[in-house]
């Protein structure tokens, strides 16, 4: 079963490269060596690489491209965020299996991540580009103690703890565009969709979804990404270690929420002022109704827009798609 089978894994990670008996833990679980040595095979068809050393064990040399519990959790240094991590292959989208998950009660913090979603979707069911192996799809389970009012914040929570993972892991400093949007020199490299179970008082379960492009190239994307996107290979110009940069997301995630939550809104919103390349700007937004034009003068403490006018007027923007 699969608890020996990431034993064995976390072993061998945990090891660097040193020989893991694989009696010792044929013994402790109370099977035959041949038990483990089946599930040393299985690893390798995964794409692991395990050399043997006669009476001494096995050693890993590689591991593969894969964003897996393994492979993610031996970067982590969270408390809770991404202890329980439910990893596929591919799936429709991250995020209706993350509700599904919620719905019977996944723990605070539990992950679900897929190298591939074949209906990957944005805000307003737009459809979210996610091929397989290059990107981190992921939606994280999070149940804070929040109004539904206060939710839409977790979106601007969610984009700090991004841009401090992207600046630690590769020392670029991306922007956010409000509300969700995170760009590399005017080019979207991450999106986010904060979705919600509630009570009419009370969030049950906010669903986090982060679609970050991580290692495409140019021909990764469809035709109609390429002018507005892009991802952190092609801007850094080499491949990026995508299991890491998840842990860093989790660990920022998990440190900002608790901010947020203990604090309020206040030092989140002084973080993301810092990264936001909206504030001070000419701007166009289009809502489901209308599409006002004006001055950005920054987010108000609800993380609500504000926009002025050229009546001079001040408007709260909740929810709209920007153009700068
Ligand atoms: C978003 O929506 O930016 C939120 C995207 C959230 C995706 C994650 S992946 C894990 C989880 N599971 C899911 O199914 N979803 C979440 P929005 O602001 O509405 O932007 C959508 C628009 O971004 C599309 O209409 C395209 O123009 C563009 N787009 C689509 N795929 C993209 C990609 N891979 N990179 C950059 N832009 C993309």
């Amino acid at each position: 079963n699969s608890i020996v089978k990431n034993e064995l894994l976390k072993r061998l990670f945990e090891a660097e490269g040193e020989p893991v008996s694989g009696q010792e833990i044929a013994d402790h679980y109370g099977l035959s060596r041949t038990a483990i040595w089946k599930y040393v095979k299985e690893l390798e068809e995964e794409g692991y690489e395990i050399g043997t050393i006669r009476k001494k064990g096995y050693f890993l040399i590689k591991s593969p491209d894969r964003v897996n519990e393994a492979n993610v959790q031996k970067y982590l240094t969270t408390k809770n965020y991404g202890k329980y991590i439910r990893y596929f292959e591919t799936c429709s989208s991250t995020q209706i299996i993350a509700h599904e998950e919620a719905q019977n009660g996944a723990l605070d913090g539990t992950v679900i991540i897929s190298e591939e979603q074949t209906a990957g979707k944005g805000r307003m069911a737009r459809p979210w580009s996610s091929v397989s192996g290059k990107g981190i799809w992921m939606s994280i389970i999070i149940r804070p103690t929040l109004t539904p009012q206060q939710a839409p914040q977790m979106t601007l929570v969610a984009a700090v703890a991004v841009t401090r993972a992207i600046q630690e892991m590769t020392g670029i400093d991306a922007d956010i565009k409000w509300p969700n949007d995170i760009l590399i020199g005017g080019k979207k490299i991450t999106g986010i969709l904060t979705e919600l179970q509630s009570d009419p008082d009370q969030v049950k379960a906010i669903i986090l979804g982060i679609g970050m492009n991580v290692n495409q190239d140019e021909e990764d994307f469809p035709d109609e990404l390429h002018a507005i996107a892009t991802s952190l290979k092609r801007v850094v110009g080499n491949p990026i270690d995508r299991a890491q940069l998840i842990a860093k997301i989790l660990g920022f995630l998990e440190l900002y929420t608790e901010m947020y939550e203990k604090h309020g809104f206040g030092p989140i919103k002084i973080l993301w002022e810092g990264f936001s390349n909206t504030t001070g700007k000419r701007i166009r937004a289009v809502m489901l109704n209308e599409t006002i034009v004006g001055t950005a003068l920054g987010i108000s403490n609800e993380g609500v827009l504000e926009l002025k006018l050229d009546d001079g007027s001040i408007r709260g923007i909740y929810s709209a798609d920007i153009t700068i």
